[in-house]
């Protein structure tokens, strides 16, 4: 069935989530602060409005991908909210996101947050997945015409979960690009190929060691950081290696040092023989 569904913001993402919704038969309206940004999506056939206001009026369906939250709420600012559901694909923190709701709601409008796991090539894909977070009834209604851009995923009537899952999953990831730069910087310091090494051993490695950390998710969620392995005093020792095999090849270990930091924090504070996942409470 073909929804109404405005797109306010058409940068990258912006223009990706318009074009999947106008691929899949959607009336999508459009508007952007720089008007040149909605010829493409125009020429595909979106409505172009003249201001936000308008692109609010349009349709009961509301999506809003600009830079931030600030940005969200002066596009917003002055518009009919009554009856809309403003759905916020903007990145941004949990505490924003629970100002944006009752915000929106106080205007008469239903909220929902997302976060979007995905770049915008990915939209329309598989492999794209959108968190959501708000108004249940809402997600209810728009999951389908959703699911088009994206595996929607609903995790809870909290707004703020959203953009928390959100910013989790990237702080899982920049963890992993820290990890991966340094361990590149060790292979390139002795001039190896960080492209081989990377392909034949590290990321069959990281396969591995990804493999190890949902049981270690139910060690942290049951408060029981019992280890039959290695446990924090052996691991401070290896990184102790670490950070010294690094000066020797004359990489910096600034990327790993705060880690570094808060294990031997821990286990001065007598938790050493503790597995790692006692960590994420020294962390809290
Ligand atoms: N691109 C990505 O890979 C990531 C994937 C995960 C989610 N992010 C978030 O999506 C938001 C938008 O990102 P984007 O990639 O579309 O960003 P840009 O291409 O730089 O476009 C920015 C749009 O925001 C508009 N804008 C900025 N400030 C204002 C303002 N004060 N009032 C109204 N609109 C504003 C900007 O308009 P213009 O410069 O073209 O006139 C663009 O439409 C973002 O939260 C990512 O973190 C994307």
């Amino acid at each position: 069935m073909s929804t109404d569904i405005s797109i306010i913001g058409l940068g990258l993402m912006g223009s990706a989530l318009a074009g999947a919704l106008l691929k899949a038969g959607h009336r999508v309206t459009v508007w952007n602060r720089s008007a040149a940004k909605a010829e493409p999506l125009a020429a595909q056939g979106a409505v172009v409005a003249a201001t936000a206001a308008e692109a609010v009026g349009a349709s009961p369906l509301v999506v809003v991908c600009v830079l931030d939250y600030a940005a969200t709420r002066q596009t917003l600012e002055g518009a009919d909210l009554t009856g809309r559901v403003v759905l916020n694909l903007t990145n941004g923190r949990p505490a924003e996101a629970r100002e944006m709701s009752a915000w929106v709601t106080g205007h008469g409008g239903d909220y929902l947050d997302g976060g979007i796991m995905a770049v915008p090539q990915m939209i329309g894909a598989p492999g794209a997945l959108v968190l959501y977070s708000g108004s249940r009834p809402a997600f209810e209604r728009y999951e389908d015409t959703l699911a088009v851009l994206a595996e929607p995923r609903y995790l809870g009537a909290d707004p703020g979960l959203a953009p928390l899952y959100d910013l989790a999953m990237l702080t899982g990831m920049y963890g992993q690009f820290a990890g991966f730069l340094s361990a590149a910087a060790l292979i390139a310091s002795e001039k190896r190929s960080v492209a081989e090494f990377t392909e034949s051993l590290l990321v069959p490695w990281l396969h591995a060691m990804a493999a190890i950390t949902p049981p270690m998710g139910a060690q942290i969620d049951a408060g029981d950081h019992a280890t039959d392995v290695s446990n924090l005093e052996v691991n401070r020792v290896a990184l102790t290696t670490l950070d010294a095999a690094f000066r020797d090849q004359g990489v910096t270990f600034d990327l790993l040092a705060p880690l570094k930091a808060v294990m031997e924090r821990r286990v001065a504070r007598g938790h050493g023989d503790e597995d790692m996942s006692g960590l994420a409470e020294e962390l809290r």
